[in-house]
């Protein structure tokens, strides 16, 4: 579904976090408010990425298929974007001769991976159209902000408090919360920055267990789904959304999306509404993801958006009509936005390293025998070509593609089985 821009409500700014040093909520430094509608950048262009991952790799492939050259800044040599980058600073996202050589070179930036520091951010934002803004990732790296800024769109988040330091640790923290989930403000993606705490006794363990940093203790709300919806908005407001994912987690990491997701007509409404009010609220330009719990009452809260594409958007490749990556591409380049719409059903199992390590106790990875797996033209697979398989680490995923749900479901358990996947049949 794509639209056209809405009346954006506004909404005031989230205080500054204490101890991080980062310009208020819409002080960051836009260029783009200077710069009058622009023409679409011609193919053969240069487009910035900061980060380099698999997220990174994807967005390179999609952008060169559009015609364009990417030119990317990780620290890591071994940075899944190395094989197909046009141009690769192997460096810090600090380096200010690599921000100064990326922004001569390229005409638009974009990053694949919230984390990296803002300072970065804001230089590129200095010198050509950066989307996502700085603001805007800089609300999505820090979970107190991002709650808040829900909380000021009027949007149901789970109940929560925030924990500074020890202290707070002594101050009365409402009984209800427990049991819940202690989470740091930053820095966590993939599971990590997390822990279950069942109890209050057990929050002083689980603080220290996270570094004693700033951190928010969630209520752990009864599941009945969780859900993601991918939304992208351009510079003009236009906005595209892609049909709801349906995500199953294991130890914290996206281990299954199904899409479309199985929830009522209802809650799909819901779900979208709120990320557009999102995005509109924000003055969002980029792609986006935000992904929401449905409690066994069915009520939708949102949990936590990602400034980029994400993971359980991956299906998008093979089964939409745009996939995510081109869009963030397009949006970038002014491109009129591509169509969301899904060609078929899918299902998408990540492949983590852990298939690597077949035995619990090995420590030397193994290739998986993927040949049932390339038996079938229904089945895609992607390899991010990490060079070091390690247990949690996202290696690769697979997407299935079918006529109707149930069959790529089947497909999707076959799979599983054949991979030595655990819990074939939870699907
Ligand atoms: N990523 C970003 N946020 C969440 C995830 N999973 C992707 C990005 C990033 C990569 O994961 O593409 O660069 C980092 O993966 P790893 O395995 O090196 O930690």
């Amino acid at each position: 579904m794509t639209t056209t821009p809405s009346s954006s409500p506004s909404f005031p700014a989230p205080p500054a976090d204490e101890g991080f040093c980062e310009p208020a909520f819409g002080e960051e430094i836009d260029a783009e408010a200077t710069l009058s509608p622009v023409a679409p950048l011609p193919p053969g262009s240069w487009l910035a990425v900061l980060g380099g991952g698999q997220l990174g790799l994807m967005f390179c492939q999609a952008a060169q298929r559009l015609g364009y050259r990417v030119a990317a800044i990780d620290p890591d040599p071994a940075a899944p974007i190395a094989a197909v980058a046009d141009k690769l600073w192997t460096t810090s996202y600090q380096d200010d001769d690599a921000l100064q050589a990326i922004s001569e070179l390229a005409q638009a930036a974009t990053i694949e991976f919230e984390n990296v520091p803002y300072m970065a951010l804001a230089y590129l934002a200095a010198h050509m159209p950066m989307r996502p803004a700085a603001d805007s990732v800089s609300i999505a790296q820090n979970r107190i902000q991002e709650k808040m800024f829900f909380a000021r769109c009027a949007l149901p988040v789970a109940p929560f408090v925030t924990l500074r330091d020890g202290n707070d640790l002594l101050s009365s923290i409402p009984k209800a919360l427990f049991p819940g989930r202690l989470k740091t403000a930053r820095l966590g993606y993939d599971g990590k920055g997390q822990c279950a705490v069942a109890t209050f006794e057990q929050l002083g363990d689980a603080f220290r267990q996270l570094g004693n940093v700033l951190c928010v203790l969630e209520k752990q709300l009864k599941l009945a789904r969780e859900i993601s919806v991918l939304i992208a908005r351009d510079a003009q407001g236009n906005i595209a959304v892609w049909p709801i994912a349906e995500n199953i987690h294991r130890d914290g990491i996206l281990d299954v999306t199904i899409v479309p997701a199985r929830i009522s007509k209802a809650i799909a409404q819901s779900a979208c509404d709120y990320a557009r009010r999102v995005v509109e609220g924000m003055g969002y330009r980029g792609v986006l993801c935000i992904e929401f719990f449905i409690d066994t009452q069915d009520n939708l809260f949102l949990n936590e958006m990602a400034p980029r594409p994400h993971n359980s958007g991956h299906h998008t490749i093979e089964s939409c009509v745009t996939s995510q990556f081109e869009q963030q591409a397009r949006i970038i380049a002014d491109l009129p936005l591509g169509d969301p719409s899904q060609k078929t059903p899918a299902v998408m199992l990540n492949l983590l390293g852990d298939l690597w390590f077949p035995e619990s106790n090995s420590t030397t990875p193994r290739e998986p025998d993927w040949n049932a797996l390339l038996a079938d033209s229904n089945a895609h697979l992607h390899l991010y070509g990490k060079k070091e398989a390690r247990r949690g680490r996202k290696m690769g995923h697979i997407t299935i593609c079918a006529a109707t749900l149930d069959e790529a479901l089947h497909t999707a358990r076959r799979l599983r089985k054949a991979l030595h996947l655990p819990d074939a049949n939870a699907l």
